[in-house]
């Protein structure tokens, strides 16, 4: 096997390479070839200091993912750390790209950290599910204070060098070569006679540290509700201030390994492989030649064109937008450019940024301005005639190798590829409102989508920061099909018996950001209410179909917009109120459907809304619109909010068992009719003793 860790001698300096592509994760071959690089370093009489550096694309991802949970293999990460720690001549740690997790952990355990440009550092454990376990709560505080240290391990974000400096994370930052900067820096610190400093040794205030510790578990509250980790991660802080240096290690093993096993941490795990897996399509070999994508163009500057162009401007990209009145036009990129001040105003990027991102918009009313654009994304709006008459024009217009995008929630790609004379660079690319804050674009492939334009769009995904999962033509494609499959049987309960709080406050406490009512509300009632119409036509007239929704809005009460939705709002608040207009309407319609309104106990609830998407997401499997159960996974976290501790539906499904939910599912199909039959799949699972992640 080929070595992952290799040292090679500069003058009086030891160079220590890791070498394990793609991101140096920490596992056990390289844990031991630092260690014996280490130890050649200190045993050679010539060598006076040794730097650490990772070769290729970072320093280091961290620790290897895929050992946890396998059987261990010495020496432990901690083990490595205290070797460099303990070592009689400097150590120090040359930082390019990531140095994340348990890499950063080892660079904490380093004399000195020297980084280039590229640095990011951070601590994304949480994001596992976890706490830093190899010293990263004990080491941080003491090196750059608590706050910030708290900052770092709860949020998992990474921090770019200029930051890192200032908070003393990093000692310097090297112009020109890193190893070259890095070696002279070694070679100085030798010459001055600076001390072998300990981060370990170093003192916390504990004076400075009070209030911080509740302030913190106040603030994070209802974000963490439910969550082991965020809370471990305050714990484990604490204790390097109120314990011992050693007795703090101790107890961030403990908490460590208690993460580690919970059901939380597999979820969240699973989430970060399945995000990975999305981007790799079986039939697109990963180097199909993918197009450049220098300039783009959006149609339409409502809130969701408007939010699509941010996209393209946060990643470097000129994008136009076409708004076919003046008037639209100004109001949307006023919008835009309010959204970026707000954006400013809380501290997330300089008034600099959002400079250079907005000379990055020009508005036009003018299709010919659009001609040259590599990627045009349609956000015009569901109509499919209206859609059809944009991409006649489009394909007149736009330059032959342009891919020409539709943002569609629920109509038919194929449709719309029919109307060019370019299906193969026809493709959907949904993405979710908020579109400049939502994660997930569902990259829809037509039948006759090329490789190119799918890998094109694919890696395009990444390059704007979304996370791209592909999916095939059908209503509602993957999300919302499953959402109809859910919020559906969520209005069946008000008819039954139970009332909106109630439905969302089980959705919420299973660790949704809200339940299905508060979220319509956000969206706004018309939308769904205007897809129901066009749908109307074609749904069977004996299919079990609840009018609440659409006698809301004939009332007018379109959600947040207009103050009132399934709840009321005081002006300016965006807090639900619960509202006996509303409940009596409920009530009245019960009545009218001939319900006897009953209690309907909080399981009752979850299973309800829960089962049918879950069964839903199997049709989807079987019929092929998913490539995989761990892309509907994606999809919800990224695109709904599904609590990523719990995995995503299929990943949840599979905890559960594909037994106990088929018999569920049966007995909900023998209470309420078709629409609620178990999917053959969920039935064939059940039978086998399998699960969505055995597929
Ligand atoms: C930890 O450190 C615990 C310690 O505190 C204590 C231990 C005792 N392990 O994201 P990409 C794979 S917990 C294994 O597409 P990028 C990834 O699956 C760890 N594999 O690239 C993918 O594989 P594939 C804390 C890993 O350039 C490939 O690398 N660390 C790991 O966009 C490329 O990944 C984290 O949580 C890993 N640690 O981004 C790090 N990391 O090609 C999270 C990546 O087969 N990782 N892979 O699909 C990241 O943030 C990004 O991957 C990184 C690179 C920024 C490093």
């Amino acid at each position: 096997m080929a070595e992952l860790v290799d040292y090679e001698k500069r003058g009086t300096v030891g160079v220590v390479f890791l070498d394990n592509p793609p991101v140096n994760a920490m596992g056990a071959a390289v844990r031991q070839g630092v260690v014996k690089c280490l130890t050649q370093a200190c045993d050679d009489p010539d060598i006076q200091a040794v730097v650490l550096v990772g070769r290729g694309r970072c320093f280091s991802g961290g620790a290897d993912i895929r050992e946890f949970g396998k059987p261990f293999e010495s020496p432990h990460l901690r083990e490595v750390i205290d070797t460099a720690e303990n070592s009689p001549k400097p150590v120090v740690a040359a930082i390019h790209g990531t140095a994340v997790g348990g890499g950063l952990e080892l660079a904490l355990g380093c004399h000195y950290r020297v980084g280039d440009k590229s640095a990011r550092l951070g601590l994304p454990e949480i994001k596992l599910g976890l706490l830093p376990g190899a010293g990263g709560t004990q080491r941080l505080p003491r090196l750059i204070g608590v706050e910030p240290a708290l900052g770092i391990v709860l949020s998992g974000e990474y921090m770019p060098a200029d930051k890192a400096l200032a908070l003393g994370l990093l000692d310097e930052v090297a112009e020109g070569g890193l190893a070259e900067g890095a070696v002279t820096f070694a070679e100085r610190l030798v010459s001055e006679g600076r001390p072998l400093r300990k981060t370990r040794e170093l003192t916390i205030d504990p004076e400075g540290a009070a209030g911080i510790f509740e302030k913190t578990r106040k603030s994070i509250a209802r974000k963490a509700r439910g969550l082991i980790a965020p809370y471990r991660c305050i714990e484990s802080v604490e204790n390097a201030v109120a314990l011992p240096y050693d007795e703090g290690m101790a107890k961030e093993r403990e908490y460590f390994l208690e993460c580690l096993e919970s059901e939380q941490s597999k979820g969240q795990r699973h989430a970060f492989f399945a995000e990975r897996q999305a981007t790799k399509i079986p039939d697109v070999p990963a180097d199909t030649p993918v197009q450049p994508i220098e300039t783009a163009a959006v149609l339409g500057c409502g809130t969701m064109g408007g939010g699509i162009a941010m996209n393209f401007a946060n990643a470097g990209i000129p994008v136009t937008v076409l708004e076919a009145e003046a008037e639209a036009l100004d109001k949307g990129l006023a919008i835009i450019a309010k959204n970026y001040t707000g954006s400013v105003s809380r501290g997330r990027i300089t008034q600099e940024q959002m400079d250079r991102r907005l000379a990055l918009i020009t508005g036009t009313t003018d299709y010919a301005d659009i001609a040259e654009a590599d990627i045009v994304i349609e956000a015009v709006f569901e109509d499919m005639d209206l859609k059809k008459r944009v991409y006649a024009t489009l394909d007149e217009t736009c330059k032959p190798a342009a891919i020409l995008a539709t943002n569609t929630s629920t109509l038919d790609v194929d449709e719309i590829a029919a109307a060019t004379k370019r299906p193969g660079k026809v493709i959907g690319t949904h993405f979710f409102s908020p579109a400049n804050v939502m994660k997930l674009m569902e990259n829809v492939r037509g039948a006759k989508t090329s490789d190119e334009t799918i890998a094109t769009v694919m890696k395009l995904s990444k390059t704007i920061g979304k996370v791209g999962v592909l999916v095939g033509v059908c209503d509602g494609f993957v999300g919302n099909r499953m959402l109809y499959a859910y919020t559906r049987q969520a209005a069946f309960l008000l008819e039954e018996g139970a009332l909106p709080h109630q439905v969302d406050k089980v959705i919420y406490d299973f660790g949704f950001p809200m339940g299905p009512f508060a979220m319509g509300d956000l969206a706004g009632l018309d939308v769904g209410w205007r897809i129901r119409q066009r749908r109307a036509k074609t749904r069977p007239k004996d299919e079990r179909y609840s009018p609440i929704a659409d006698r809301i809005c004939e009332r007018g009460r379109f959600g947040q917009k207009t103050n009132a939705g399934w709840y009321r709002y005081e002006e300016g608040s965006r807090t639900p109120q619960p509202d006996p207009e509303i409940e009596e309407l409920i009530v009245q319609v019960s009545g009218e459907l001939g319900f006897e309104r009953r209690e309907i106990s909080e399981q009752e609830i979850l299973e309800r809304c829960m089962y049918p998407l879950i069964n839903e997401g199997a049709k989807i499997l079987e019929e092929g619109i998913a490539i995989r159960a761990s892309d509907v996974d994606v999809v919800w976290i990224y695109g709904y909010g599904f609590p990523v501790h719990r995995g995503g539906p299929m990943f949840y499904a599979d905890r559960v068992g594909a037994k106990a939910i088929h018999e569920t599912m049966s007995r909900l199909h023998d209470q309420h009719g078709e629409m609620l039959r178990p999917a053959p799949l969920l039935a064939d699972l059940a039978k086998s003793g399998k699960g969505f992640g055995d597929l």
